[in-house]
């Protein structure tokens, strides 16, 4: 690994030492209590002291930003623009505490005012600016760029409203608005003098100059302003922060002003909202995007003031602009700010009067595309009309970049006319549609996939055609998880337990977790090791009874099926098992030996009925199966409402089970499958996405896979998938179904769940969960049979921990920075 914790490089500003004491931050807090929040410091509440903590840390955070920014520009390094449409970075307290090495401060400091800490960092709304793995994992990825001291920027959108927040009524998912920004914003800094035009609508006018040069330029166009917000991404105890930059809309000043002359204040009001609602809201879809205007709106607002931002930056530097890749690399996570291509090419070709074939070449140097799935429903595409209207002259530019990338493609390929519709930009049929995954492959120099097995398939199937005529640009990035949230915060114990074992190295270099196996054999690391783990399960089983009212056992075996909720995702496999179950129960007493507590969250999509519908019947048979007196504690099942990072956090270290189950070949990664294992939780899982990699690295032994295989898959829906066969032969499975469809779990709506049973029996099982039913049945019996061994299902659990250190994010991120961006650490 490249540089770790440089904390032996000074900066060159006077900074204040990276720990003060534990007084000095009582202090801060107080002050900041009085002048900042304007409350009386005799009797702050428990939220004024985390605003005044939070407000605390900012002022560290903020000066060391400002020595890395120098630090960067006097080496005047290459810089990477990390752009995502969504961050989701979870609560920032603990995480800004531990990275500045203040948590033993901070417990001290508040202790003294009469405070807990742990009680003081549950006050903390996380912003939600995120669906889930994406956003998750750009999160992740901004804290190993600040480890690993990288000059890199995140870049993504200011929502107002974040994801929803999800309550369960009578068993369905409710949607409440998600107003992060109620309590203020304590992390970041609004920089209202700090604003870019952005530009919509309106008609291109071709001209030609004095120089006898065609020209376009935009007439018309509807204004609105981008204001900069920016929160701190702090390295590990390394003073290094970086910047994750998010965009807020404003109206334009002129339009503020035209207000008098017009006449009609509240139609100018009415304007200025509407303005300002482009980064209103999150779209709330993970993996189906919605073909909406406000969205391809949002996705420019954020590419045209950071390019603007990029262009700003270079242009202080004074140098010619084919040097632009040489200092800058511009990583598109997922299609969604792909527009940033052509608008490169427009400010390059438009503005700066560079020659097509000059701007041409510096895009395709500039830009580095991970693709994060193969969902065909995923896949943007914009109809091609409604792209004319709001972005006029990136439409001709995309269609310029097509003609002559089409050229190309039928001269390398003159005996394969078909190849040039099916490569093609533009999806030309009855209605014409802009591909924006063809439009990031063509303008970057960098494909990837997020595992192993996902890349392949990309080569193989989905870009095939590209893959021919690109080799090159077609690579892996498996991806990673940081250790710094996803163990040493979220399960404090366990990493003191690891630390005092292995010494702290890990944290910065999971790959040092190795050094646990040798412990595996002692009797007393057994034991700590489960009594820890243990202690996390009695906490969440405290938290499952204040919020849900029911009574699980901490010594139950916890199984846990936490993660959106998409038909991909096959909950409703884990649900038809745990209706098996209950039948064996009720028909043989003394069949299921393991008691079991079954967790389940996650949200679905508020127009996504069958996920939705999904949700609603895990519920019913929780309910049904949480009263029936002859279960007792053999079987509890419960669902946990709003599931966000704060809520894993808690989840994820008391998991014994981690339900990783997709159809194989759909889901491209996951990293909740690496969260999990990493907190010594056993996988149960497909041969799908990173479970592949994390079988080669924990060993087959130490998880349970099952199901078809991703070619299998292929293979059985194009002989003819029949899922009525595996009905008809399966006793177990026929019962379970029926009952669903006959409702024994919604008596007073007999018909409620029959179109569950309908999708999978008459609609043709889409995401093959009949096919995989009994290899599943058997491998959760193989699982409980292991739970009954607890100590060689501690020696699992340890050796999961221990060989997951190739899943840190520092690695994942490290292999981007040398094969993608070319940067190293400052
Ligand atoms: C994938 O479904 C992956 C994350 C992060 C998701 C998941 O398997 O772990 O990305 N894809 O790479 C996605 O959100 C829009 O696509």
């Amino acid at each position: 690994m490249t540089s770790q914790n440089s904390g032996n490089r000074k900066s060159r500003l006077p900074e204040a030492p990276a720990t003060r004491p534990a007084e000095s931050l009582k202090q801060d807090i107080l002050r900041h209590v009085l002048y900042s929040l304007g409350r009386d410091t005799e009797r702050p509440d428990r939220q004024t002291v985390f605003r005044a903590l939070a407000l605390s840390l900012r002022d560290r955070l903020v000066e060391k930003w400002i020595a890395s920014q120098r630090d960067i520009y006097s080496r005047s390094s290459k810089r990477v623009y990390y752009l995502s449409l969504e961050f989701l970075p979870g609560p920032f307290l603990r995480e800004n505490l531990i990275a500045l090495g203040l948590e033993n401060e901070a417990r001290e400091a508040l202790t003294d005012m009469g405070f807990g800490l742990d009680d003081v960092a549950d006050e903390e709304y996380e912003p939600g600016l995120g669906n889930g793995g994406l956003g998750r994992l750009a999160s992740c990825y901004l804290d190993s760029m600040a480890t690993l001291r990288l000059p890199a920027y995140g870049y993504g959108i200011h929502y107002a409203y974040g994801i929803f927040y999800q309550l369960i009524k009578e068993g369905r998912q409710v949607e409440r608005a998600d107003n992060w920004l109620r309590g203020g914003t304590h992390w970041e800094f609004e920089r209202s003098h700090y604003v870019h035009p952005v530009r919509f609508y309106g008609q291109v006018r071709e001209w030609v100059d004095e120089q006898g040069r065609l020209r376009h330029s935009l007439e018309n166009a509807t204004t609105v302003m981008a204001m900069a917000c920016d929160m701190f991404i702090p390295g590990h105890k390394n003073d290094y922060v970086l910047n994750m930059r998010l965009w807020a809309a404003k109206t334009s000043r002129e339009f503020e002003f035209s207000f008098f002359n017009t006449g009609d204040y509240i139609g100018a009001v009415e304007e200025k909202i509407r303005d300002e609602n482009i980064s209103m809201v999150l779209y709330p879809n993970d993996e189906a995007p919605e073909g909406k205007e406000l969205r391809l709106k949002q996705q420019f607002f954020l590419v045209s003031a950071t390019i603007q931002d990029i262009v700003r930056r270079f242009r202080k530097k004074g140098i010619a602009w084919d040097q632009l890749p040489r200092k800058n690399v511009i990583h598109l996570n997922e299609t969604h700010p792909a527009v940033a291509i052509p608008e490169l090419m427009r400010i390059l070709v438009d503005e700066e009067l560079l020659t097509w074939e000059e701007a041409w070449y510096i895009c395709v140097r500039t830009f580095a595309y991970t693709n994060h799935t193969v969902l065909p429903e995923a896949l943007e595409v914009w109809p091609e009309d409604l792209f004319r209207r709001l972005l006029p002259r990136h439409l001709q530019i995309i269609h310029e970049i097509n003609r002559r990338f089409l050229h190309d493609v039928r001269r390398q390929f003159p005996n394969d006319p078909n190849i040039l519709g099916r490569v093609s930009l533009v999806h030309e049929g009855e209605s014409r549609w802009v591909r924006m995954s063809h439009l990031a492959i063509v303008g970057s120099f960098s494909v990837n996939g997020v595992s192993a097995h996902h890349s392949e398939i990309l080569k193989e199937s989905v870009f095939h055609d590209f893959y021919k005529i690109f080799p090159e640009r077609f690579n892996n990035k498996t991806n990673g998880i940081t250790p710094r949230r996803w163990l040493r915060q979220c399960n404090p114990t366990l990493a003191w337990l690891i630390t005092e074992h292995i010494g702290p190295e890990w944290l910065t270099d999971l790959a040092q977790l190795k050094k646990l196996e040798p412990y595996v054999n002692s009797e007393g690391f057994h034991r700590a090791w489960m009594e820890v783990r243990l202690r996390n399960k009695h906490k969440l089983a405290e938290y499952i009874r204040d919020k849900n009212g029911i009574t699980v056992m901490p010594e139950s075996l916890f199984d846990v099926h936490v993660k959106r909720f998409h038909e991909y995702k096959r909950q409703l496999l884990n649900v038809l098992h745990v209706i098996a179950l209950y039948n064996r129960i009720r028909s043989s007493p003394g069949s299921v030996t393991v008691p079991r507590t079954y967790i389940f969250g996650g949200k679905a999509a508020p127009g996504y009925y069958m996920a939705k519908h999904i949700i609603r019947l895990i519920n019913s048979v929780a309910y049904t199966i949480n009263t029936d007196p002859r279960v007792g504690d053999l079987l509890k099942v419960v669902f946990l409402q709003n599931y966000c990072v704060t809520l894993a956090e808690r989840i994820i270290p008391a998991t014994d089970l981690s339900e990783q189950i997709s159809t194989a070949g759909m889901e491209a990664s996951g990293t909740g499958n690496m969260k999990f294992a990493l907190n010594g939780a056993i996988t149960i899982g497909t041969h799908d996405g990173a479970n592949i990699e994390i079988m080669e690295h924990v060993g087959n032994e130490n998880l349970f896979l099952f199901g078809l295989l991703s070619h299998e898959v292929n293979e059985m829906r194009s002989q003819g998938y029949n899922p009525r066969l595996f009905y008809e032969r399966d006793s177990e499975l026929r019962e379970v179904l029926d009952m669903i469809a006959g409702g024994f779990f919604s008596p007073s709506e007999p018909h409620l769940f029959r179109d569950v049973v309908e999708s999978l029996l008459n609609h043709g099982d889409r995401y093959m969960v009949l096919a995989d039913f009994r290899s599943y049945v058997y491998r959760q019996q193989d699982a409980a049979n292991a739970f009954m061994d607890q100590a060689a299902w501690a020696r699992m659990s340890m050796l999961n921990t221990s060989r997951m250190g190739f899943f840190s994010s520092d690695r994942a991120v490290d292999e981007y920075a040398k094969d993608i961006w070319g940067v190293s650490g400052v």
